[in-house]
């Protein structure tokens, strides 16, 4: 309860901020992109997980303001590149269902300036069963914008193959999970080896989250995948541009 009073307040006090962290092609080894990910400094409990605030901030609706100033964020500041890499944001179930999530969209991108096809939004299974007609109506007009949309999570909802079947996503990410208990797993090997030939099949391209060693990319590699994320390849860092100008100025 506390600490839903306290989000309220988190916008207009500045403690929300934005971690990128990069995405990549396997085979070339070149950057694609960068995933938004969002956090939170309170003054007094110092920084809380998103994994703790998100729940909070659905339920308590604030996650509506919050995601819009998390896509705006995102979207003026993949301008600020001197690249067109893509920007991933994720997009919480409460706010794929909203009526105007279409027209939220357009907006930013209009007021940004942001082209659409640099934009990606990253849905969970979960969000989409939540009201599967509405998020796939909702789905369908942002899509015809010429936003991408990935597959977030996946492999952990309880109903993938019926959400890929439901909706042409631009994209599948594997969940991390598989890859981390892959050193130890051979079923979670085989998920992932399903995953990709899944991916094939449909010709969807199939992103890998949770890379974190150099045979988890030498796997990936050999096994077909083409793009990944993970502390391996980069951890959630600053704002690039920001990096950009430290760079220019060092
Ligand atoms: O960055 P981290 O691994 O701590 O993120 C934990 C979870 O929070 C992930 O599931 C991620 O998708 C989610 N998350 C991070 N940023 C956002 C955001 O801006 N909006 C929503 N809805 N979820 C986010
Ligand atoms: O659910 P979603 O895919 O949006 O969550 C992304 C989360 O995964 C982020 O919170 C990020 O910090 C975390 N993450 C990214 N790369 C790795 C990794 O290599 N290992 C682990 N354990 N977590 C990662
Ligand atoms: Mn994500
Ligand atoms: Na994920």
């Amino acid at each position: 309860r506390k600490l839903a009073n306290d989000l309220r307040q988190a916008i207009d006090r500045h403690e929300l901020s934005l971690l990128y962290q990069p995405q990549c092609y396997l085979e070339s080894g070149a950057l694609s992109g960068y995933e938004a990910l969002l956090r939170w400094h309170h003054p007094l409990r110092g920084s809380v997980p998103p994994d703790e605030f998100i729940p909070i901030a659905e339920e308590a609706g604030l996650i509506i303001p919050i995601g819009e100033w998390v896509l705006r964020e995102a979207c003026r500041e993949a301008m600020h590149w001197q690249d067109d890499y893509r920007i991933a944001v994720n997009l919480s179930a409460i706010q794929l269902v909203q009526p105007d999530i279409a027209s939220t969209v357009t907006r930013v991108l209009l007021e940004t300036g942001l082209p659409a096809r640099r934009l990606e939004l990253e849905i969970t299974e979960t969000a989409i069963i939540a009201d599967k007609a509405r998020a796939l109506r909702n789905l369908r007009q942002i899509k015809a914008l010429g936003v991408g949309i990935a597959m977030d999570d996946f492999g952990t909802g309880y109903s993938s193959l019926d959400t890929l079947h439901s909706f042409p996503f631009d994209k599948i990410k594997i969940d991390k999970s598989f890859l981390l208990q892959s050193d130890k797993s051979e079923q979670a090997q085989a998920i992932i080896r399903a995953v990709l030939g899944l991916g094939q099949s449909l010709k969807i391209p199939v992103l890998a989250e949770g890379v974190e060693t150099e045979e988890h990319l030498a796997m990936l590699l050999s096994e077909g995948c083409q793009e990944a994320q993970g502390y391996y390849l980069g951890r959630p860092g600053h704002a690039p541009s920001l990096l950009a100008q430290t760079l220019q100025l060092g």
